[in-house]
């Protein structure tokens, strides 16, 4: 766990949330701010800054993290329609938090090319 990171403290219970989906290894949460009418964040419980702090050990959580969107976009009824599952990496990707988390998103069309 890191100091003063909001989704460490999240992880931790600290901070609650209203859980969509946990396991050992992750946790779901709905963002505080939806930029779409479905706005699901999951995060590794382990503090991972962003993409680029992924170590070898990490990789099976990674594959576990493509499996539970998989699990949530379903139950939240983005199977038919689809979804947007995006990972801001740094200053050029928008990243504001800085622990590694995908934002799933859905329940409008989404337009291309991102801001
Ligand atoms: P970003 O990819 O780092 O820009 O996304 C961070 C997201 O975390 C953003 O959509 C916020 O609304 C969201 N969020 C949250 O859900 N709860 C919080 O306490 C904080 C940020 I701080």
């Amino acid at each position: 766990m890191q100091q003063d990171c909001i989704f460490c403290k999240i992880a931790a219970k600290e901070i609650p949330v209203q859980p969509i989906y946990e396991d050992e290894q992750l946790i779901a949460f709905p963002d505080i701010n939806p930029a779409a009418p479905v706005h699901v964040l999951i995060i590794p419980k382990k503090h991972i800054a962003s993409i680029l702090e992924i170590e070898p050990e990490d990789q099976f959580v990674m594959g576990q993290m493509l499996s539970a969107i998989k699990r949530i976009a379903e139950q939240a009824g983005l199977a038919d329609e689809g979804f947007r599952v995006v990972m801001n990496t740094k200053e050029n990707g928008g990243q504001t938090v800085h622990h590694l988390h995908c934002h799933i998103l859905g329940g409008r069309a989404m337009t291309w090319p991102p801001g």
